[in-house]
Formats: C-alpha cells, structure tokens, sequence
C-alpha cells in the first residue's frame, strides 16, 4: 500500500483539498474552525496509517497488555500533541506559514475535552502518553460523557457552571468501533440453575444497555506505537429479557431503558468528595464491565480458552476504586459466561487486577449501600458477598479470633456498605501510592492492618507528567533554549535536563532565562485581556496557584497572606515590596458550599485590591476564569512561584508541582506528598518550606486540643486581615457573605490554616527579599527546571512496568 507524503507540500494540499471537498469553500472563506477541522483531519490521516500499520502487528502480538481503567481522562486538545509526536511540528507550521495562517490561534480551536476533574484525570492523560512514547502495549478505557466539566463563568463575583458541550461540532479524533459493542446489564434477581450437576447463576428480569465504544488514537513520541484510548456511549438497546418478564418488571425495564443514554450524559464534578449517587455507580459498572467483556473477548481471540494464562497476558490497572468493580466483574464473566469455578476465577483475578490509590481524605472513599448494590447488581452483589466471606475467614484464622476488632475494619460489606478501598486492597496483586510520603501513610495508616497482613503487595511510585506536553509543548520558548544549550537528548531522556545545571552560572544563560520567562508571562497577559479583558502587568513578579478549590489545598492560606500584604502597604506610606502578582485557577464543585465561598473571598480580594491605587502599586489579584488543561499551558509557564499549600498528609502527591518545577517557577510549599521530593532534588536552597510536617499534622488531630482562637489572639496582622473578612471591607454591600469561612477558620479550622499562618508568611517575606536579588532568583529557577526530569511520566510508567506491570 503507497503511504501517503507528510511533507510541507503535501500538507498545504492536504488542506486546500479538505477545505474544498468537506466545506466548499477556499481557504480565503473558511472561517477558522473549519480550517482547524482540515488541518486536524490532515494530522489524523498522517496518524491513522501508523495506526492501522500498528494495530496489524498488534493483532498478532502474544505480549502482555495493559488494560487502564479511569473514569477520567483528562486528555486536554490532541492537535498540538499529536504533531509533536509525530515529529512534523516544523512540516505543519512551515505549510501553515506559507498559507498565510496563524497556527497557534488555530490550535485553539479544538474543543478540550474535559472528561476529568482534575489530578486523577490528568495523570491517566499523561500516563497514556508515556505508555505510547516508551511502546508499551495499553488500552485506556473510560466513559464517553456527553458533556464533560462544566465550564466556569465568573459573574457577579461568583462562579457560574455552564455545561460543556465538547462534542457540539463533531470530534475529529474518534472513530467508533462498533464490532465491538456489548451490553451491560443492570436490575433483576438472580435463578440458580443445576447443570450436570454444578450450579449455574442466571439474572433474570434484568434490563440492558448498549456499550459502544470510540477510539482515539494516541501517537507515541516518534516511535511507532499507536495506543488506543476507548470511550464507552451508553445506548438503549431494543430487546431485552423477554423471556421470563412479567408485566411490572416489563413497564419499569422500559423505563430504565429509555434512561440508558443517561449513564454517559455527564462527568460528576466532585473530586475527592465521594457522594453515594446510584447514577455513579451505574457509570462506573458500565465502563467497567464493557471493558472486561472486551478485554476477555481480545484474550480468546489471542489464545483460546486457556484461562490461567490470563494474568501473563494482561494487567488491568484501576486507577481508584472507581473501577473497582473490575474485581466481582471479571470473577462473574470467568464463572458465568466461562464456566470457570469460584477457586479458579479468584486465582486469576487477585494475580491480575492492581490498584492505585489517589487519596486519604475519608470523605472521598467510596462506600456503596449494600441495598443499591443489591438491587442494581444482585450477581455482582452475591460475589462481593463471597469474597468478604471468604476474606473474613482468611483474616480470622491469622488472628486465630473471628470477632478480633481489625477484621470489621478490613471487611469488604460491613454496617450495610461495601467498602470499596478494602474490596480493591484484598483483591489486587499491587497496591500503590502516588509519592513516596502518601505511601507511607498507606502502610501506616489508610492500609495499615492490611499492610501487616499482606506487606509485599504495596508499594509506592511517584506520579509524572508528560515533559512533552508540559515543557516541549506548552513552553516553545524554554524548549528552544534548552536544545540550543544543551542539545535535545534530554526529549528521549528527561533526566538529562541535569545538564543544565553548569548554566546557572552562565550570565548569558540566565539572562536568556529571564527573557524566555518575560515573554510567557506577555503571552500570557495577552490571552487574559482577550478572554477576560483584564490587564496582567508582565513585569510582577507571578505568583500562581492553579488546582481545584478545597479546603485541605489552602487557598485561604494563600488569600489570608494578601490581605495581610494589603494592610501593611495601606498602614505605612513608607512601605515598599516586589510587586506581585497573585493568579488563582481553581473550579470549586457546584455543591461543594466552603469551596465558593473561599472562591468569592479571592474575588472580592481581587476587586479590593482593583479599587485601591496605593495597593495596586504592588498587588494584583487575578481570578483566572475556567481553569482547565488548555488554561494550564498558557499559565505555567509564565510563573515565578508555585503555590502548593496542602495541610501535610493531605495531597496523595500533587502533579501540577512538577508542571510549575519543569516550566522554571519555584515551590512555596508544604513538606506534602511530591513536594517532599521535589525539595530531595532541588535542595532546601532551592524551594520555599512551611508549615508543620505530616506527623506533626496527624499527632495534633490524635491531641484534638487545637485552639485556632490563641493564634487570632497572638497575631495581630492575622487578627485584623480575618477580622476584615466579616468588617465590610472584603464585601462592602454585603459584609456578612463571608462570616462562614470566619467562623470555620476560628472555631473549627480542620486544616490548620491559622496554625501554619506564621511560617507561611515568613517564607514568604524571605521570596520577597529572594526575587529583587535577579541573579540569585534565576538560579533557583533554572535549577528547578534542571531537576525536573525525574518527574517525568516516562520514569513512572518505567517504575510501574519494572514493579507492576512486567508488560511487552
Ligand atoms: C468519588 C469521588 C472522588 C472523585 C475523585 C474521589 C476521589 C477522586 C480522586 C481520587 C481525587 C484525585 O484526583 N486525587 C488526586 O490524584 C492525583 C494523581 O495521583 C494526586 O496527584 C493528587 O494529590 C490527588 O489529590
């Protein structure tokens, strides 16, 4: 078969031709997204050869392959990416050039996809990144919602949620794969049958769903992989179980038939807030169990009925207990469908299921009822209930006493809820954490009973992300520089970006820094007054804090800090400091109350600060509206100093960390989750650290005598900037909208806010002094880039392959 040319020529026809066939117009008519649709649709037929090529060696392939499991992708735009990877980025922009056309403002385009909420997502977009680039064999698997996170609105000083409508005009990156839609069943009860003497398990009166999965391509970093990323569409189907229904259950599975397409609808915004919602769980069984019927079906069709071979062949990796379902799935399609017995199916399963953990956050377990889980999934449900049997007996006989306390603890239904942390924990063959510190509070305290009982399964690998996407792509300026400075080995080997450290005492090299650095933060400012009409001052220093709205995060930490930077420039007309600015991106849940308050305190911070020209001398307050991928790589690399403020023992890890250590910003942060490594590469000279350590943390919560109240009482700058929250100050037409972030802060403040306050503030004063000494502050930026490569995603799917997976 003739491959097609990729060449600038070849392109700009490509174009044209596209322009003309799809659209009838000429490039001078076309209006930008139809220019955006040719060139992408351009790039895609460049990818689907390599595809098709791949996936015909692939079908014939006896390796083990990785089957990745999230309800969040957090992909962010393909284009970019994507011509990145196939190393044609000066092809496309030469033949875009040479039409006349500005590519980056074409890019924009693309509509993101936002199927995630935030740090999990994201880091099974770049996970799927990596897995292509290094050329290992996975399939990510998910949900096709129909409307992704909503989008933010700011308006009145509150934030709007508008619905986000990614697929409106299409989405050039997908092609259904309709041979292999299945279905999904949910509802019924169970029969028993006897067959030749064994019992057989049969749902009767259930009602069913389609499944029909999209693929999208994802290109590794020159290399030949094309991995598939498949998003699963709930749909109606047309029959049923006719056979057995009887005419109540006949008029409610018509019902719940024309909600089908409901499961796929949209993404739930919380993130690390688990709510029992029984649309969730119909979600997360969807996705899970289309994936398994599919995974199993690829097995055969690769090595028959030889079912013990299964955990040689593939991994399935949930990513949460989200998918935690795989685990009573895989065991009912191995006993059911596959005629295997209880003993072998769980043989298979507990050497081919591994589990990462996210978070400790109590509140973001997830617990089912046991009477939803029955009546949506009563097969499901029995082998939950099996398995719990079974584990309990296990755990009794190693505490030689079936009533010893632990064992309630480690069950997996217990006080009418299934337990899905310990369902994922007993049955998986790996349990991991994200970094290394949240690995150890797996070990000690989330898992500790199980970690005594099972030690060898747990295991930490540090989160990463893309250096393609976070510094190749999103920083052309930086990426230029590097390669010109020390050659580009360090796209293939990021830890080679080490190589820049000799640089810092280049004067030339560091004033090139600089430069690279002024000129994001233009860019930058230019894309605020476009989408925002706000004026960015590129000569503040920038000061950013970029992730969702929570409160362990500490955005109040951050805002207290201003305010207390406010009253000291409006006390004393004297007063002088680095003018900063302070950009804040964060999406608060909709139903999430403390989150928009905090989120109202910013704006209202930031609207202070806009009608007070003393303060506005040094200060300025930027709330970024709609923060989401695309936001990110326009923001990154324009800042100076990271904010990562979590409570110690909070954040599992943190990746936006890296993003901002890689892109050449230093870290004000807690000694939290990757933090505490990023301070092991960069050195104490090199970041900013606060705040009590996590044992110091987890000991004043066993204490419980914590007085917010005496610190209110011993600080008076701190006194007077949370007395100005309810004063009228912050919100003169309506002073007591806020009295509710008061009252948490100095009756309750469950995240030591208060308590961290001096010493947060304190670092601070020293970034202040740092930055007005150039030299100094630039090589601290630049050793913080330098040391990044560790962080890479490439080295964590190398940890996770070399531990977990054993792939290829
Ligand atoms: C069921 C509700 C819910 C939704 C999302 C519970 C929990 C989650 C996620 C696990 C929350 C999450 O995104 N965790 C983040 O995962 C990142 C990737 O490992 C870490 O870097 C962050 O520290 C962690 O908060």
């Amino acid at each position: 078969m003739p491959t097609t040319q990729f060449d600038k020529e070849s392109i700009k026809q490509s174009i044209l031709g596209k322009l003309q066939r799809y659209n009838g117009r000429t490039l001078a008519d076309a209006t930008d997204q139809q220019i955006y649709n040719a060139l992408a649709s351009t790039v895609r037929d460049q990818i689907m050869q390599k595809w098709v090529a791949y996936r015909e060696k692939d079908k014939h392939s006896t390796a083990k392959r990785l089957y990745y499991l999230s309800v969040e992708f957090l992909t962010g735009r393909a284009l970019h990416c994507n011509v990145l990877n196939l190393c044609s980025e000066d092809a496309y922009r030469q033949a875009m050039e040479e039409l006349g056309i500005d590519w980056r403002r074409i890019i924009q385009e693309e509509p993101e996809p936002g199927l995630g909420n935030g740090g999990l997502g994201r880091l099974a977009a770049c996970f799927m990144d990596s897995l292509a680039s290094l050329s290992l064999p996975a399939m990510g698997c998910t949900i096709r919602y129909e409307y992704g996170l909503f989008r933010q609105k700011i308006l009145g000083g509150q934030q709007v949620e508008v619905p986000d409508n990614w697929l409106e005009n299409g989405n050039v990156w997908e092609v259904p794969a309709m041979e292999d839609v299945c279905q999904v069943n949910y509802g019924g009860r169970v029969e028993t049958e006897e067959v030749f003497g064994k019992t057989r398990y049969v749902l009767r009166d259930y009602y069913s769903v389609e499944a029909v999965p999209y693929d999208m391509p994802v290109a590794g970093y020159d290399c030949e992989t094309v991995n598939t990323l498949r998003t699963w569409r709930a749909r109606s189907v047309k029959s049923m179980d006719l056979r057995s229904f009887n005419s109540g259950d006949y008029s409610r599975a018509m019902h719940e038939q024309e909600l089908a397409a409901v499961i796929s609808k949209v993404l739930y915004p919380e993130d690390n807030h688990y709510e029992g919602k029984e649309l969730r769980l119909k979600q997360h069984y969807f996705f899970t169990s289309a994936t398994l019927q599919y995974a199993l079906k690829d097995f055969k069709r690769r090595f028959g009925r030889d079912f013990r071979k299964l955990p040689d062949k593939m991994t399935i990796h949930i990513n949460d207990t989200h998918p935690g379902l795989a685990i009573p799935e895989l065991m009912r399609l191995l006993m059911d469908e596959e005629g295997l017995g209880w003993d072998e199916a769980s043989w298979i399963v507990q050497r081919t299921v591994a589990y990462t953990n996210h978070t400790v956050m109590s509140e973001a377990l997830e617990k089912w009822p046991e009477d939803m889980m029955r009546s949506l999934l009563p097969r499901i449900y029995m082998i939950l209930e099996e398995i719990n049997r079974r584990v309990c007996a296990r755990l009794a006989d190693h505490y030689m006493n079936g009533t010893d306390p632990r064992i309630a603890g480690m069950a997996i239904t217990a006080y009418g809820q299934v337990h899905m942390a310990n369902l994922c924990v007993a049955m998986s063959y790996s349990v991991n954490g994200v970094s290394q510190l949240h690995g150890d509070i797996l070990k000690q305290d989330t898992f500790h009973d199980y970690y005594e009982f099972t030690p060898k399964k747990f295991s930490a690998i540090t989160n990463g992300i893309t250096h393609r996407r976070w510094l190749m792509g999103c920083n052309e300026g930086l990426r230029d520089l590097i390669n010109n400075t020390i050659g580009d080995a360090w796209v293939r080997d990021p830890e080679r970006l080490q190589d820049l450290l000799p640089y810092r005492d280049d004067p030339a090299f560091r004033e090139a820094f600089a430069k690279v650095k002024r000129q994001n933060k233009v860019y930058f400012s230019n894309r605020l007054a476009v989408h925002q009409n706000v004026r960015l001052n590129p000569d503040f220093m920038m000061d950013v804090q970029a992730k969702r709205l929570h409160e362990y995060k500490r955005q109040l930490l951050n805002a207290l800090h201003i305010m207390v930077l406010y009253n000291r420039i409006m006390d004393d007309p004297h007063f002088t400091m680095t003018p900063r600015a302070f950009v804040f991106g964060a999406k608060a849940s909709p139903g999430y109350y403390m989150a928009k308050q905090i989120l109202r305190m910013i704006i209202a911070i930031s609207n202070l600060i806009e009608r007070t020209p003393r303060a506005k001398e040094f200060l300025q307050v930027v709330f970024l509206e709609n923060y989401c991928v695309s936001a990110a790589e326009a923001l990154i690399p324009a800042a100076d100093l990271s904010e990562q403020l979590s409570t110690a023992g909070k954040e599992a890890s943190g990746t936006g960390n890296m993003k901002f250590m890689m892109n050449g910003a230093v870290t004000m942060g807690t000694m939290d989750g990757a933090n505490v490594e990023i301070a092991q590469q960069v050195g104490m000279d090199n970041i900013y650290i606060f705040g009590m350590r996590a044992d110091t943390v987890s000991s004043m919560y066993r204490e419980g005598n914590y007085s917010p109240m005496h610190i209110y009482e011993s600080n008076s700058e701190l006194r007077k900037a949370l007395t100005q929250i309810i004063d009228g100050t912050l919100m003169p037409e309506n002073p007591a909208a806020l009295q509710d972030i008061y009252h948490n802060l100095l009756f309750s403040d469950p995240y030591f806010v208060l308590k961290d306050f001096g010493s947060y503030s304190m670092a601070q004063r020293r970034v202040n002094n740092d930055y007005q000494d150039r030299e100094k502050w630039l090589r601290m930026a630049i050793t913080n880039t330098a040391c990044s490569g560790i962080f890479s995603s490439d080295r964590t799917i190398r940890e996770y392959n070399e531990k977990i997976w054993h792939l290829g």
